[in-house]
């Protein structure tokens, strides 16, 4: 009768096992800005990024990883959703301050999927998808239980002097005046009013390893959405960071980031849950090379934030997921857009009802396997339904139907990036082999080898046309205008407005 209790044993292995793994923790990190060349482990040969340097070696680092679009509210629209801009009214441009729309209610986001599975949820950072009327837009009505942080970019306010340290020096770097000061929002209120830029990571810091450890000690996964500001323009960084990095103000802010992501993987190793969190970083869109040597960078790749170049959308990506994930390096194509699908396969959420760009991921993440993505469609900032795809990637190809220079892009020498590009539409597109030639050098269709892209054009073609077919644009949230009566004030009734929006 001894085999009894061994195959008992046997038996309820499995389900020991099954009881032990539950859904795994989530860290999603976005950075602002930040280019395809600006980490360490990507090739910077001055950023000081030791602990994305670390996630980077232990982790899969990707080659090929694209956000949806080249500016902020639609790609971070995309990342929660899974869906392009264009289908939930995320376009054109940024929201303001005072912006009437939003990100709207009924799209379902990553955060209300996890938490259907028990998830605790919350955002801390830079939210970008509207506030609306009475907060209607906010990080707590679109799934996340807490939110800390600024719910706009963070030159959209009167920031000049406040960005620097010591307090009230006089700093480099103008933003948007006429406005009110900028908020600190924790869930629906303002805590702060003008926002303390040298105590803001700190504050997010104590406020990350907080609900992580409240997460673990009531045994809940977590999913904490953390969007830092850095290192969008104007860069700064608390007393700990200034003048520490070998790149001036967005080196500081660059290594102040990397530092704060260092801060929370150490309380995810002290809490001892490190085996059960798959930690996922990338960024929203290319860099603004505006800003030239005080800006980001895009590497090898051209031009940067706002065009539909390989700078504006390439984004450095890392996951890592200690004993699942195999630390290497993945060519294959992938996408903000494919978070959601992988996040919901991996936490075991039936997909939303809706229609979904994404794929799952997990093949590429857990056995080295191929993307189910084969193609990535460039849309601008300022999408039009009757041009459709700028560009479009296909396999290693890439083909620009369209291109435009912008004026966030302008900085490095290549004119292409500049405003005085006009749209120009290329008929015969213009035919890269991203793989070959990352840069955009070497227009393949010249000269006689044109003649040997015939068939790989009309697939090219064929996909573009299937895929349009099915792209939906809802309305524009961004033209719903805005009302000044909607930015935020830590001073309901106060006046005159903006001005006296200040608290302490
Ligand atoms: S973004 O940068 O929010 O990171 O895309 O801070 O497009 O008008 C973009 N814009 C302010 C910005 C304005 C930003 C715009
Ligand atoms: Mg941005």
């Amino acid at each position: 009768m001894t085999f009894l209790p061994a195959t008992l044993g046997l038996l309820l292995a499995p389900l020991a096992l099954c009881v032990r793994s539950g859904p795994p923790n989530i860290l999603l990190i976005f950075a602002d800005d930040l280019g395809y060349g600006d980490l360490g482990c990507y090739g910077h040969p001055t950023s000081l990024t030791p602990t994305l340097d670390k996630l980077a070696r232990g982790g899969l680092r990707f080659t090929d990883f694209y956000s949806s679009c080249p500016a902020c509210s639609p790609s971070r629209a995309a990342l929660l959703t899974g869906r392009y801009q264009m289908r939930s009214g995320v376009y054109p441009s940024v929201f303001d301050p005072g912006s009437i729309g939003g990100l709207p209610l009924t799209e379902i986001t990553i955060a209300e999927l996890l938490k259907t599975r028990g998830y605790v949820t919350a955002m801390v950072g830079k939210w970008h998808l509207g506030l609306g009327a009475n907060g209607t837009f906010l990080p707590i009505h679109q799934g996340f239980d807490e939110f800390l942080g600024v719910p706009y970019s963070h030159d959209q306010g009167p920031c000049q002097n406040l960005t620097c340290f010591p307090p009230d020096t006089k700093c480099f770097g103008t933003c948007d005046q006429d406005v009110v000061l900028l908020p600190v929002f924790l869930n629906g209120e303002i805590i702060e009013q003008p926002v303390d830029f040298p105590g803001l990571v700190p504050r997010y810091n104590a406020f990350s390893k907080n609900f992580i450890a409240n997460a673990v000690k009531q045994k809940q996964p977590f999913f904490l959405y953390y969007a830092s500001h850095h290192t969008h323009y104007p860069q700064f960084a608390s007393k700990e960071y200034t003048g520490k990095s070998l790149r001036g103000p967005f080196g500081d802010a660059l290594m102040e980031f990397d530092g704060s992501i260092g801060g929370i993987m150490a309380t995810i190793q002290d809490l001892g849950v490190a085996n059960d969190t798959l930690v996922f970083f990338t960024s929203d869109n290319g860099p603004e090379t505006m800003r030239k040597s005080r800006g980001g960078n895009s590497g090898l790749l051209k031009c940067g934030k706002a065009t539909t170049y390989e700078g504006g959308v390439r984004e450095p990506a890392i996951a890592y997921w200690p004993g699942r994930i195999k630390p290497g390096l993945t060519h294959e194509l992938a996408s903000t857009l494919d978070i959601l699908p992988t996040l919901c396969a991996l936490a075991g959420v039936p997909l939303p009802n809706v229609t979904l760009d994404g794929y799952d991921m997990s093949e590429q993440l857990f056995k080295g396997g191929k993307s189910k993505r084969n193609t990535m469609f460039y849309y601008p900032v300022s999408p039009d339904e009757v041009l459709g795809a700028y560009a479009v990637r296909y396999g290693k190809y890439k083909a620009h139907f369209f291109t435009k220079g912008a004026m966030n892009s302008e900085g490095p020498p290549d004119q292409d990036c500049y405003r005085t590009a006009n749209l120009t539409a290329h008929d015969p597109p213009l035919l890269y082999d991203l793989d070959a030639d990352p840069s955009e050098n070497y227009n393949l269709l010249v000269g006689s080898q044109r003649h040997d892209y015939v068939h790989l054009l009309k697939e090219i073609w064929l996909e573009k046309a299937r895929f349009e077919a099915q792209m939906d644009f809802a309305e524009s949230q961004y033209n719903k205008g805005r009302d000044p009566k909607l930015e935020p004030c830590c001073n309901s009734d106060c006046s005159p407005k903006p001005s006296c929006c200040r608290c302490l």
